[in-house]
This record gives structure tokens, C-alpha cells and sequence, in this order.
């Protein structure tokens, strides 16, 4: 399998831990794709996925799957090892909206505040800014870390006792908060607890 994508990039480094986490690092040839000079929308790279975005998954009979969400399910379930997107029905089930909600209350609205309210990937690329749009969202991902915080007071993980894909959603989100300059709130204790627990995990390190 190719993965088209960025070394660093938040969304890219999902399918990366995603990977590690099963092990399967070395199955992957990670191919570069030049976003700052473009190159994901070209016409070549919206073939492959008509969003222009990374990463993009290439399976060995030329099928392209893009979204993390999509791409992390198809790793889970092709390799070994402990599972990332839930056991069971419900299990399954409360991944997948806890998963959803670290996308869309804390990664896809840091992003779009990174975009939108911030220099982002720079003017040759940042050519519908929407500044008052994006500094809405960074409010919509501060209340979603504080959400996160709620939910990791009473659990050892965003979709309950055992790391999932939702974990490695909302790392990204951290990670990308902290390249946007948006600070954790002090109080957000056990979010940082969490941050310092996962941190640690050797998916997360390689
Ligand atoms: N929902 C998508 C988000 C992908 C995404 O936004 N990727 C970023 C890199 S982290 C990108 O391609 N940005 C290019 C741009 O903004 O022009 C996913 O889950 O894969």
C-alpha cells in the first residue's frame, strides 16, 4: 500500500500512529506529496481524491481511499493487534461518535481557525479566508477541549476504558492547537493528564 501524504502534517500523522499502533509501519511506502508548492491540486492529485486533501491511501489494486477516519478502518481491520475502532456493536458504535466529535469539535475546527484567522499555509494557498469564521472556530475547539477534559475526568479514554482511534483524533487536534498557538486552558487537568499518558505510547514516539 502507498500513502500519499506529509511527514508532521496532524492529519498524515493519524494514519502514521494508526500504523504503529499495529505494528504495520513497514507495509506502507509513504509517498511526498509538495503541498506547499500546490501539488495536491493539481489535477493528478484530485484524481485521486477530489478533496485536494492528504492523506490519501493507494491499495495495491489502485483503489484510493481518503478521510483518516476511512483510511484508520481499513488498517484496523487489515492488521493484527489490539483494535482501534471498537470490539462490538456498541463498542464500535461510541468509537465512532467520540471519534467524530474529537474531529469536529477539536481537529477540523483548529484547522479551520489555523486557515481562516491565522497567515495558515500562506497566501499562495489561503485564498478564501474567512478571519471572523475561523476565530468562531478556534471558540468552538476550546470548548471542545473542554468537553475532552470532561469526558477524561471520568475515563482513561475519549471512547472509554481502552485507546482508539478517537485518542489518536484528538492528539492530532493537540498537536495542531499547539502549532496554531492555541494554549491548553491550565484547568483542563486531566486533558493534560491524558496528553501526558498517550504521549508516552510508543506509536506516538516513532
Ligand atoms: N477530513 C480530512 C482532512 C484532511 C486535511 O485537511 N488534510 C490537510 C493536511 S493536515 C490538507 O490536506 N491540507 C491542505 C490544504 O489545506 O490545502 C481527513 O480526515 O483526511
Amino acid at each position: 500500500m502507498k500513502i500519499y501524504d506529509v511527514p508532521n502534517f496532524p492529519n498524515p500523522l493519524r494514519v502514521r500512529i494508526a500504523l504503529a499502533e499495529k505494528g504495520a509501519l513497514s507495509h506502507a511506502q509513504f509517498v511526498d506529496v509538495d503541498v506547499m508548492n500546490g501539488e495536491h491540486r493539481t489535477p493528478d492529485f484530485l484524481e485521486k481524491n477530489p478533496t485536494g486533501a492528504i492523506p490519501v491511501l493507494e491499495l495495491d489494486d489502485g483503489t484510493y481511499i481518503s478521510e483518516c477516519s476511512a483510511i484508520i478502518e481499513y488498517i484496523d481491520h487489515t492488521f493484527d493487534g489490539p483494535s482501534l475502532t471498537g470490539d462490538d456493536p456498541k463498542h464500535r458504535a461510541i468509537v465512532t461518535m467520540q471519534q467524530r466529535r474529537m474531529e469536529s469539535m477539536v481537529l477540523d475546527a483548529v484547522a479551520a481557525y489555523f486557515h481562516h484567522a491565522t497567515d495558515g499555509l500562506g497566501p499562495a494557498l489561503e485564498t478564501n479566508q474567512n478571519p471572523a469564521w475561523g476565530e468562531q472556530q478556534k471558540q468552538l475547539a476550546l470548548k471542545g477541549l473542554d468537553y475532552a477534559n470532561q469526558v477524561l475526568a471520568q475515563q482513561a479514554y475519549i471512547a472509554g476504558e481502552q485507546f482508539s482511534v478517537a485518542d489518536i483524533t484528538l492528539h492530532a487536534g493537540l498537536v495542531f492547537a499547539a502549532f496554531a498557538n492555541i494554549e491548553i486552558p491550565q484547568q483542563l487537568t486531566h486533558l493534560k493528564a491524558w496528553q501526558d499518558k498517550v504521549s508516552q505510547r510508543p506509536s506516538f514516539q516513532s
